[in-house]
């Protein structure tokens, strides 16, 4: 058959005409196992807190829309993503701003680090935010964030824009008042699906998205630790316990899932990976993770992303909750999601 000069000469003529050999690329794009692009990498709150106050004396919340410092994995600098599929940041507001009202296409999970105060309103219900709680604003809701306290209010935005990106899929529009009007009385949500209970008439009224808004850190916190007095922990994952639409038992959001996992002062996780693009925030405790032979050590605050498919252990050198999330909700959706655990 034809050598490699003849196959390049063919190549040329193909290029012109929007044309190209799959024989040379198959492997490149039906590859054995996932090769994520992703590094795993930290962003400390050390150096993240005095940047993120920094950018508080350069422009308002109100100026700025969103004052929010984007985490760039470092693999994909200027895009805008901690990991291959999810776009992560750290927003601060300061006492008496509002960050105006706007909707997007793209769901937002947060997670709050700082707030005595800090309040979002999503859909017309307002909830307060505290420390260790998350708070989702499902995509296509009107939400805005305020802060009636004192003190810094910060929080980890998670937001699934680079799939609806993928998708070619990104809708926004901003609200003419910066505030929405507040229509129902706060708690709203969680009285009528979050009690354990559900209406007798049945509604999804945020389709594929929990219709609970926030889930408070003391409820979950308590939960996870309360599992120690009856059970062990899981070898490869520790304690770990996940947001959940009570409607249906699912991931909190359909592209992003989020769980909080303790892990006892001194337990090791065993080897794992799994294909979901992962983040981790720590809520308390240090954690020291392990990737591909390199070590982190994390404490309070601390960001990391965990990229998919790649080998970790996690140790904690002082009792940890951790707070984790993924595009796992996406990837199982579409079938694709799997996991491996090593050898013990
Ligand atoms: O709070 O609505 O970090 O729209 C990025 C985009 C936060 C938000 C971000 C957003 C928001």
């Amino acid at each position: 058959m034809a050598d490699v000069k003849e196959k390049e000469a063919f190549y040329e003529k193909l290029t012109p005409n929007s044309l190209g050999p799959l024989w040379e690329r198959m492997k490149g794009l039906v590859s054995p196992e996932p090769r994520n692009k992703a590094k795993p990498f930290v962003w400390y709150y050390d150096t993240v807190r005095p940047l993120l106050m920094e950018s508080g004396d350069l422009l308002t919340a109100e100026e700025a829309e969103r004052r929010v410092l984007v985490f760039d994995n470092p693999e994909f600098a200027g895009t805008s993503r901690i990991n291959s599929t999810l776009y992560a940041g750290v927003q601060l507001i300061l006492p008496g701003e509002t960050a105006p009202a706007h909707k997007h296409a793209a769901g937002a999970l947060r997670f709050i680090l700082e707030s005595e105060g800090g309040y979002t309103t999503v859909d017309g219900e307002r909830s307060e935010m505290k420390r260790g709680d998350v708070v989702i604003t499902p995509g296509g809701t009107f939400h805005d964030h305020g802060h009636d306290g004192t003190g810094p209010v910060i929080w980890i935005d998670a937001l699934d824009v680079p799939m609806v990106n993928f998708f070619e899929c990104g809708f926004s529009e901003e609200l003419q008042d910066s505030k929405q009007k507040v229509t129902k009385q706060s708690g709203h949500s969680t009285a009528e699906f979050g009690s354990g209970m559900l209406p007798l008439v049945s509604s999804a009224p945020f389709g594929l998205n929990s219709p609970v808004f926030s889930y408070p850190y003391d409820r979950a916190r308590n939960a996870l630790l309360s599992l120690k007095a009856s059970a062990a922990p899981d070898p490869y994952i520790g304690y770990s316990l996940r947001y959940a639409n009570p409607l249906d038992g699912g991931w909190v959001m359909p592209m992003i899932a989020a769980w909080l996992v303790h892990l006892p002062r001194g337990f090791s996780t065993a080897p794992y990976r799994a294909t979901d693009n992962q983040a981790i925030v720590i809520s308390e405790g240090r954690v020291s993770v392990e990737m591909n032979g390199e070590a982190f050590d994390l404490g309070s605050n601390d960001v990391m992303a965990l990229p998919g498919w790649t080998w970790r252990t996690m140790r904690a050198s002082e009792d940890a909750v951790i707070f984790f999330f993924s595009d796992r909700s996406a990837q199982e959706k579409l079938g694709l999601w799997k996991e491996e655990r090593g050898n013990i």
